[in-house]
């Protein structure tokens, strides 16, 4: 099946790749109408930086930057917002998102989950190891698959618990998020297992550090590691990929996908 792609318009004035380039409002709609006209289905609207080592962003702040963006792309496509801040959460519901990409997977906000329960919201459950200031310390896995893997497991426990139906949940492995290169790796190439979880599986790799460790690229130049990543992604059954640049993954996945047939 041809995944779904998720094109990300940040209104951060410090995200790792784009920091500051969609702040004003306007312009992340924009942006985020062009990503839907080159192929997103859904747009991931974020007003929190969770590069490695950001600073925190209070409740308001945040709000002030997201609910614009997502009342003027509600209507262009199905739009996620990624909070992990019930308040914004909320905000952004009420203001025409109908996903919440929570990378904290309900531990920063666990209401986040009841409240998805009662709008029939979808809902992204993102590992990470420790929080965005420690993530990249010194990540140790006995088994990074396998452990992810648990904590996914037990994560979508929780969400259901708290009244979100399965059916409504994504899983994302964290692609950067506390783990080292080799970590990346492993879990790009054995991916498949999260399958297991019964899940559709969101894949975020765009221009991501990873990449730049494999080739020595900088950040605006991984458009080319952004799509082997994805595509093999894909073809280990990722259902939804994250990406920046929309339009070349949109060609790449329709190709790859043409070729499976
Ligand atoms: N990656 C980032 C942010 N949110 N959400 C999910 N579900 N999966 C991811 O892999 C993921 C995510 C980091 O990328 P970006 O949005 O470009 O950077 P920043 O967090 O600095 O805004």
């Amino acid at each position: 099946m041809k995944p779904k792609l998720m094109g990300v318009v940040n209104v951060t004035p410090d995200s790792f790749s784009d920091g500051g380039r969609f702040l004003d409002a306007e312009a992340a709609v924009a942006h985020g109408r062009e990503l839907a006209e080159q192929g997103a289905g859904i747009l991931d609207v974020g007003g929190e930086s969770t590069r490695p080592g950001a600073g925190a962003v209070s409740a308001e702040e945040e709000l002030g930057r997201v609910v614009p963006v997502v009342a003027g792309l509600a209507g262009t496509a199905t739009v996620s917002v990624d909070t992990s801040k019930l308040e914004v959460a909320e905000a952004a519901l009420d203001a025409g998102a109908s996903i919440v990409n929570d990378v904290t997977a309900l531990r920063n906000d666990p209401e986040i989950g009841a409240l998805c329960a009662e709008r029939d919201a979808g809902l992204i459950l993102m590992h990470m190891l420790g929080d965005p200031r420690t993530m990249q310390a010194n990540p140790v896995y006995d088994d990074v698959v396998a452990d992810v893997k648990a904590f996914l497991a037990e994560r979508l426990e929780a969400a259901v618990g708290a009244g979100v139906a399965k059916e409504r949940v994504w899983l994302d492995p964290g692609i950067g998020f506390g783990k080292t290169l080799e970590h990346n790796l492993e879990l790009l190439r054995r991916l498949g297992e999260l399958r297991e979880l019964g899940r559709p599986l969101v894949v975020g790799t765009s221009r991501k550090s990873f990449i730049g460790k494999v080739d020595g690229s900088d950040v605006g130049d991984r458009i080319g590691g952004t799509i082997a990543s994805s595509v093999l992604a894909m073809a280990e059954g990722a259902e939804v990929l994250r990406v920046h640049d929309v339009a070349q993954t949109a060609q790449a996945v329709t190709v790859a996908e043409a070729i499976r047939g």
